[in-house]
């Protein structure tokens, strides 16, 4: 039985925390953060210089929009150690975020960042439901992915036992999971789909002690989370975070609750418009810009995430006092332009949960019709569809994305099994036959 209560906080000084003294700590590390962002990182100093601005401007919150910002280029001109703001033999762990094109992006952690990251995961894990004496099966990826790790200190710190399974071989899994009494899942919700799944076919038990999933690292739509939900019998926690800021532990929802809170004595958040790099106020949707307020080996000033999102500091029921932001959806870079409309794969993902006869492994395969750029949906058709019926839940998929999305999409409906699983590592919803022409 899910737990729906929001009476557990692990850091109630900090979560509870009234605005004006968050603010007051968010000012005091910000310009500690800048002052050792330009006094250590060559790179700082030049881009403040360059915008003329010095350590001395920045005196209140305001003053952060005089920073520079910065970007993933940024942190690849400096690969790999130029962004550390402490000697190298302070760092006590690296990792990297893959990177489909380029160089990986390296983050660096002193013993003390590494300390600062394993409390923000162990608040963020019990803001979303998970408590001590959890048994908790990590099949996030371990590695350079800091999902692995990230949530495994959280997870330990918070007081659970711990499963430190990785990803893959999802039949050990289900396995390990009912045998242990897995009462938490860390994964990505491709996988937890995916386990749901397999469980359900195997006939192996793993919902009647899971009360808890918590995922991330990828977009899922509302529409996916709640088929998870309701296959597992559980309550989610949706975790967004990137490896530059540190990985998961940025911000997480509460129980039951909407959006995310962000985790702003450790993060100072803002939404701009992409275009003009404008602030955009509450409820505006923008791109997500974070500058870290606690890390050491590596500050990183007013960084451009690419996630859509929009801030909200309504107060939130369950009484703590960071401001959220709402689910993030999709990233610049993942909109698709169709026919001239935007489209965002969790788009097409939330029509695809809703029609009966096709289950949500999918792929969408952009490629060139003439002067046209066209997209085909492929889609795996449920087991108990006939084959004969493919055709015509093609049709029904084609005309919801068509009155839902309001593009003219092809969909091919395959056999169960066709599309590829992702079993390690984050789902590629997206093939653009173009790039690969
Ligand atoms: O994905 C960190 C993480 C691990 C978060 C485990 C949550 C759980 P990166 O590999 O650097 O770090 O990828 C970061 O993934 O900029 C988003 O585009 C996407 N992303 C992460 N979490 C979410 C989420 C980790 N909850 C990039 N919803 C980010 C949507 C997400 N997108």
């Amino acid at each position: 039985m899910a737990d729906d209560r929001n009476d557990f906080f692990y850091a109630p000084e900090l979560e509870l925390l009234p605005r004006d003294q968050l603010r007051a700590l968010q000012l005091a590390r910000l310009t500690d953060t800048v002052t050792r962002a330009y006094e250590r990182v060559p790179h700082y100093q030049a881009a403040m210089k360059e915008v003329g601005v010095t350590p001395q401007d920045i005196r209140g919150l305001d003053d952060i929009r005089r920073l520079p910002f910065t970007t993933k280029d940024c942190l690849r001109s400096n690969y790999p150690f130029g962004m550390f703001a402490v000697p190298r033999e302070q760092v006590v762990r690296l990792h990297a975020s893959s990177g489909t094109t380029g160089l990986p992006t390296v983050v660096g952690y002193t013993a003390k960042d590494i300390d600062t990251w394993t409390e923000l995961m162990a608040r963020s894990m019990a803001c979303a439901g998970a408590r001590p004496g959890d048994v908790a099966h990590n099949a996030n990826q371990y590695g350079m992915f800091t999902g692995g790790l990230g949530f495994h200190y959280g997870a330990e710190r918070l007081g659970c036992t711990v499963t430190p399974m990785s990803g893959g071989n999802t039949a050990r899994q289900l396995m390990l999971m009912r045998d242990f009494g897995a009462t938490v899942l860390i994964a990505n919700p491709s996988y937890a789909f995916k386990l749901a799944e397999a469980a359900e076919e195997s006939g192996i038990d793993i919902k009647s002690k899971l009360r808890v999933g918590l995922f991330g690292a990828e977009p899922w739509s509302d529409a996916m989370r709640a088929e998870i939900e309701s296959r597992l019998g559980i309550i989610t926690g949706d975790f967004w975070g990137l490896s530059e800021m540190t990985g998961p532990g940025v911000s997480v929802n509460c129980i039951g609750g909407h959006g995310l809170h962000v985790w702003e004595d450790c993060f100072f958040i803002e939404i701009v418009d992409p275009d003009t790099m404008e602030p955009l106020g509450d409820g505006e949707i923008g791109e997500i810009v974070i500058t870290t307020l606690a890390k050491q080996a590596q500050p990183i000033l007013r960084y451009r995430t690419r996630d859509l999102s929009s801030l909200s500091h309504e107060p939130c029921s369950c009484g703590r006092t960071h401001a959220r932001i709402q689910r993030v959806v999709g990233r610049s870079d993942d909109m698709l332009i169709i026919r001239g409309v935007n489209v965002f794969p969790s788009q097409i993902e939330t029509v695809l949960l809703a029609v009966p006869g096709v289950v949500p492994h999918y792929e969408l395969v952009v490629h060139q019709e003439g002067p046209m750029v066209a997209m085909t949906v492929r889609v795996e058709a449920s087991p108990q569809l006939g084959q004969g019926e493919y055709a015509g839940v093609a049709a029904v998929v084609r005309d919801r994305i068509k009155s839902a999305v309001g593009v003219t999409v092809h969909v091919d409906v395959t056999a169960p099994g066709a599309l590829p699983r992702w079993e390690v590592g984050k789902a590629v919803r997206v093939r653009d036959l173009r790039r690969s022409a």
